[in-house]
């Protein structure tokens, strides 16, 4: 009898065929907000083009945060773009958008597509390892739009990601994987904080970026 010959696909097909079982309308949260993981929306290799291209091409730019009146500089860096050249003040400080780059432009349609939302900005996060991570915070400031949808594609390492309430105990905590997607809407700021722990061990850089839609007309430059 003639044998048939099976081949598996490679292993990485495999965990990208694993990754897509996760269901973008599972609401994470327990109650009072929205956050949906999509998992991996691009392919490995794609992912990895543009985290080469965005480690290469973005203008940096150290974050600053203004506490009790001291401006903090992190080690961590960020990048601010959008559709003009919009201001956006956190934690004491403001920022102006530069122009979308070819890349940038081309992942915002891509998580456009995936979410249905337009977004007119994005606010780009560079942790060089695991030394680099962010504070617990809401993303809930009044340039934003009010209970608007804000998309956050990672490329790079995996890192945890963890939401806890601001009023109870309780915490919501995901692994965000290279080329994935995660979607917070509806009241999340109001009443949860996110933050991406510091971690021993990781030694890949992480890009994070998060399309954001700007309302406010008063920071136009
Ligand atoms: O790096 C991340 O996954 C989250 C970044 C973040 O919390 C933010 O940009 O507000």
């Amino acid at each position: 009898m003639q044998g048939r010959a099976y081949s598996l696909p490679p292993i990485d097909d495999l965990m990208d065929l694993f990754e897509h079982l996760h269901d973008p309308t599972n609401n994470l949260l327990p109650y009072e907000g929205e956050v949906y993981y999509h998992g991996l929306v691009m392919s490995s290799k794609e992912a990895d083009h543009y985290l080469h291209l965005l480690l290469n091409s973005l203008d940096w730019q150290p974050d600053q945060a203004k506490i009790m009146g001291k401006v903090i500089t992190t080690r961590r860096r960020i990048a601010w773009y959008g559709s003009q050249p919009f201001s956006y003040t956190y934690s004491g400080i403001t920022k102006t958008a530069w122009p979308w780059t070819d890349a940038l432009l081309q992942l915002k349609q891509m998580v456009e597509a995936c979410t249905d939302v337009t977004y007119n900005s994005c606010l780009v996060n560079l942790y060089h390892d695991g030394q680099d991570g962010m504070a617990y915070h809401s993303d809930g400031e009044m340039d934003l739009l009010h209970h608007g949808t804000i998309a956050s594609l990672t490329l790079g390492a995996e890192r945890r990601f963890v939401f806890k309430h601001k009023r109870r105990q309780d915490k919501v905590e995901l692994i965000l994987a290279h080329g994935s997607l995660l979607t917070m809407a509806g009241s999340t700021q109001d009443n949860w904080l996110h933050r991406l722990p510091q971690v021993a061990g990781v030694t890949q850089p992480r890009v994070n970026l998060t399309f954001r839609t700007i309302v406010s007309n008063k920071g136009l430059a």
